[in-house]
């Protein structure tokens, strides 16, 4: 990575616009402001680099499910040419090349101020402006703020009893040692089967000299298949970079391929296991876009399910841990369905064991390691690929009070209220990129993110133009748009899986409310676009 400075730059005593986290979302919302708009513009980042949660999150095998001619930005043809993957799928470090090129490329870490965590934000109503603190006490102050601080920034640690007796050492794979961590010869023990966990086992197994994989929600996976991209598909990306964006941004998850228009239940059986044994062996995400009825009709599910099901048998050899990994919870991709490399073959290695705690239940973690009701786990080092707390943990963190003193945790005491997931009633002036309402994880991200990006640069530039300073959604929108992502989430099956981070199941105590906007990003895009040419409707912006 680049070095970087950390010394305090000058700035204007009062921006025009504050930014918190310097990931993919706030390096293109400081160029659209800076560069469109001419404004003064600060991003404040915790971490001492560019990357927000890719520059956390450096486990082993991290990769990104997106493939890479899509994992990127697509708003300059610039940078869609200077740049070349090597990948099928970029790796964590290839991302952090990615956002380096970026930030150098368009002069953007001149406006960044890293190892700076923001504590609190306070609005001034009768200044209409934004009082942000930061961990070591300074005080800035902005007339927009603009959270940029991604979905899946804070780590979930479970609160398993003994864990601060281990005499080993334990990492959460999303605040990984950037030095990174040698497994050789050490019994590891992973916590955690979802995308991460799937990404890391294989590569942790290749020099621990053991690894335990404790699950306790089996999942379905599909592999990746990455490889090196050949010359012929560099060119061919370059190339068709327009009909790609045009493609991503018509599609319901921004991805760079289209869901086939047949249906699972009316495609002969024979017919149906060819399709899914093509999409199998092609790889990747696109397996869900095998038929269209995956995500809205539980039988159709059951079809690709069973699939699934049947491949991770014929693979695993040992036939209770086959029978442990394929008995799977809930309907295929209702959770973000992971991709992998050797995953399931991983179970064939002698230095690997399923530990089924669904069964036997993790009691405590002791000095030497972790206890289930069937028994002991000696470990000299414990990977928690336990997740996060998803979109609305990394927004509560920071102590945001807006209008009459009301604070944002207060106003998602029963789950997180949006308007399209970029404003909060009581917060004027404050967007929420990538918020809970909006399609964001659902999507490939760089797509929803330059649209919340370029639709909160249109919203600052009409209110320029209009000589208005502030913007506020009304609560009657929010309470509106919270209906709408409910039902958009109860016309397909995602709400069926009942343990899913989505719903925030997965951290004790958070309400259970579907969070991303299910309806699909194609459509979102149109609502957004229509509020702005209505006027902002649900917003209310005065002078
Ligand atoms: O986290 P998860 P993740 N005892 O919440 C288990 C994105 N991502 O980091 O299902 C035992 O999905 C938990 O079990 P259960 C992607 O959007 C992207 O894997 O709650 N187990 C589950 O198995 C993804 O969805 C990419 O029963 C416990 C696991 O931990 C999101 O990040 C790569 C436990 C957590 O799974 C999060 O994925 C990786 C406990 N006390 C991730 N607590 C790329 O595209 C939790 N678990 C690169």
């Amino acid at each position: 990575m680049a070095s970087v400075t950390t010394e305090i730059p000058d700035t204007k005593p009062e921006l025009d616009a504050l930014i918190i986290g310097a990931g993919f979302s706030g390096l293109y919302q400081l160029f659209c402001l800076r560069e469109r708009l001419g404004l003064s513009v600060q991003v404040l980042e915790a971490g001492d680099g560019v990357g927000g949660t890719w520059y956390w999150n450096r486990y082993p095998g991290a990769r990104c499910d997106s493939q890479s001619h899509a994992y990127c930005y697509s708003f300059s043809k610039e940078l869609t040419q200077e740049w070349e993957w090597s990948e099928r799928y970029p790796e964590q470090p290839e991302i952090m090349r990615y956002l380096n090129f970026v930030a150098d490329r368009l002069d953007l870490k001149r406006n960044i101020r890293f190892n700076t965590r923001v504590v609190a934000a306070n609005y001034d109503e009768a200044a209409n402006r934004w009082i942000v603190r930061t961990e070591a006490g300074e005080q800035l102050t902005a007339k927009f703020l603009i959270t940029a601080v991604g979905c899946l920034s804070t780590a979930n640690v479970p609160k398993i009893p003994g864990l601060e007796s281990f005499a080993g050492q334990w990492y959460h794979t999303g605040q990984w040692p950037h030095e990174g961590v040698d497994f050789t010869g050490k019994r590891v023990g992973m916590i955690g089967t979802g995308s991460t966990g799937i990404q890391a086992a294989p590569v942790i197994a290749q020099t621990a000299a053991h690894l335990d994989v404790f699950q306790r929600t089996a999942n379905y996976s599909v592999p990746a298949r990455n490889a090196p991209l050949t010359p012929e598909f560099k060119r061919y990306i370059k190339e068709n970079a327009t009909e790609f964006r045009a493609v991503m941004h018509a599609t319901r998850n921004g991805m760079p391929f289209t869901i086939s228009e047949r249906l699972a239940l009316e495609t002969p059986p024979d017919e149906r296991e060819n399709l899914y044994e093509a999409a199998w062996q092609k790889g990747g995400l696109e397996f869900r876009a095998t038929f269209e009825d995956l995500m809205v009709d539980k039988a159709a599910n059951d079809t690709a399910a069973d699939f699934i099901r049947r491949k991770i048998r014929a693979i695993v050899k040992d036939p209770v841990t086959a029978e442990k990994l394929s008995d799977i919870d809930h309907p295929y991709a209702t959770k973000r369905p992971p991709i992998d490399t050797n995953y399931f073959e991983t179970f064939n290695r002698d230095n690997v064991t399923l530990v089924d705690v669904k069964a036997a239940p993790i009691e405590c973690i002791t000095p030497g390691g972790v206890r289930t009701s069937g028994g002991d786990y000696p470990l000299d080092i414990i990977v928690f690929a336990t997740g996060f707390d998803a979109m609305t943990g990394p927004m509560l963190r920071m102590n945001i009070t807006g209008r009459d003193g009301i604070t944002v945790a207060e106003a998602w005491e029963a789950g997180p209220r949006t308007y399209l997931g970029l404003q909060i009633a009581g917060f004027p002036n404050l967007f929420t990129m990538t918020g809970p309402g909006s399609p964001s994880v659902l999507c490939n991200m760089p797509v929803p993110i330059e649209q919340h990006a370029e639709w909160i640069t249109d919203c600052i530039a009409h209110m320029r133009a209009h000589g208005l300073e502030r913007v506020e959604a009304t609560e009657a929108a929010v309470t509106n748009w919270v209906e709408q992502v409910n039902t958009a989430a109860d016309a397909t099956l995602l709400p069926l899986a009942k343990s899913s981070w989505y719903l925030g199941a997965n951290v004790p105590g958070k309400p259970r409310v579907f969070m991303p906007y299910a309806g699909g990003m194609a459509r979102y895009r149109e609502i957004c676009a229509d509020v702005a040419a209505n006027n902002y409707q649900g917003f209310v912006l005065s002078a």
